[in-house]
C-alpha cells in the first residue's frame, strides 16, 4: 500500500488540516505526533528508506525503543499539510536504546521533525505506559482563547479546571480529571519536555502559558476533540469574562454530581471542592 493511502496517514493530515482550519496554527506554530501501530506498518513498509543517518532525539526514551511514528515537520505550516504531507510530514524510527531516530519517509525536501520531538517522544513514554499502550496521539497547537486566559487567570491546575468545566456540560464529561497548567518556559527545551511529561501523569491536556496546548488521545478524534472542547470553553469564558466581571449563574457542585450518576464518571474530587 503507498504510505498516502494508508488509513492512518489521512486521519494524520485531516487532522492536521482541521487545527489548521480553526485557527490553531499560526504559521509554522504547532506538531502533532502518532505512534503507528504495527500491522499499520507492515503495509507501507515498501516505501520505507532505512539508508539514513541516526540522528539524534535530544532526550532518551527507552520505552519507545523500535517504535514508529509519524510526525510534523519543523518550520513546516500546517496550512500546507493537505496539499504537501510527503514535505510536510514523515514516518521515523527509533533505535534499540530509544536515544537516536531514523527518517524513514517524508520531510522529501530535507526537513526534520518538529523542534518538539524531545517533548512529544516523553509524552508518548509517559501515556504508553500509563495507558497500557492505549494512546497514540501527541498534539500541540496555540488555540487563542485558551492563550488569552493564561493572562489573567492563576496559572494552576484548579483555576483553569474550575474556570472551564461549568462552561459547556460537555466540559467535565470530555476531561473529568480536569487540565495541568505549567507556567511560562522556554519551548523546545528539555526542561518543559519533562514538565509536561509530570503533568500528563494525571491529565490528559496540559496548558502552557501564553503558548498553547498539549493533549494525548488514544486516537485522532479524541485527542483533536479534547483540545477544540477545551478551547472552545475558553471562548465561552472569554465571552463571559466580557460581558461582566463575575456568572450570575453557574454550575454548582450537585449539578456536577448529577451529572456524574447520570453518566458514570469520576470527577476529580479535588475541582469540585
Ligand atoms: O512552532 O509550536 O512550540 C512550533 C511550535 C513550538
Ligand atoms: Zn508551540
Amino acid at each position: 500500500m503507498k504510505v498516502l493511502d494508508a488509513k492512518f496517514v489521512k486521519e494524520f493530515v485531516d487532522m492536521a488540516d482541521d487545527g489548521y482550519t480553526n485557527g490553531y496554527h499560526e504559521r509554522n506554530g504547532g506538531n502533532l505526533s502518532y505512534r503507528i501501530k504495527p500491522e499499520e506498518m507492515y503495509e507501507i513498509v515498501y516505501e520505507m528508506k532505512t539508508d539514513r543517518e541516526w540522528m539524534d532525539i535530544g532526550a532518551s526514551v527507552p520505552g519507545l525503543a523500535g517504535d514508529y511514528f509519524m510526525v510534523t515537520g519543523t518550520g513546516r505550516f500546517f496550512h500546507h499539510v493537505k496539499e504537501d504531507p510527503e514535505n510536510t510530514c514523515g514516518i521515523i524510527r527509533l533505535d534499540d536504546t530509544g536515544t537516536k531516530f531514523q527518517i524513514l519517509w517524508g520531510f522529501a525536501d530535507g526537513g526534520r521533525p518538529t523542534s518538539e520531538l524531545p517533548t512529544h517522544l516523553l509524552n508518548h513514554q509517559i501515556k504508553k505506559e500509563q495507558t497500557g499502550g492505549k494512546h497514540r496521539v501527541i498534539y500541540h497547537c496555540h488555540p487563542a482563547n485558551l492563550i488569552a486566559l493564561t493572562f489573567v487567570l492563576p496559572l494552576t491546575d484548579a483555576a483553569f479546571t474550575k474556570e472551564l468545566w461549568p462552561n459547556m456540560t460537555e466540559c467535565p464529561v470530555v476531561f473529568p480529571d480536569g487540565i495541568g497548567v505549567l507556567p511560562w518556559m522556554v519551548c523546545g527545551s528539555m526542561e518543559i519536555g519533562l514538565a509536561t511529561c509530570e503533568k500528563m501523569k494525571q491529565y490528559d491536556a496540559v496548558i502552557w502559558a501564553h503558548h498553547g496546548v498539549f493533549v494525548s488521545g488514544e486516537n485522532f478524534d479524541i485527542a483533536f476533540g479534547l483540545c477544540h472542547t477545551i478551547e472552545k470553553s475558553a471562548e465561552i469564558a472569554v465571552k463571559i469574562r466580557s460581558m461582566q466581571p463575575t456568572r450570575r449563574q453557574t454550575m454548582t457542585r450537585p449539578m456536577f454530581e448529577a451529572l456524574a450518576k447520570a453518566f458514570n464518571l469520576k470527577l476529580a474530587e479535588k475541582f469540585l471542592r
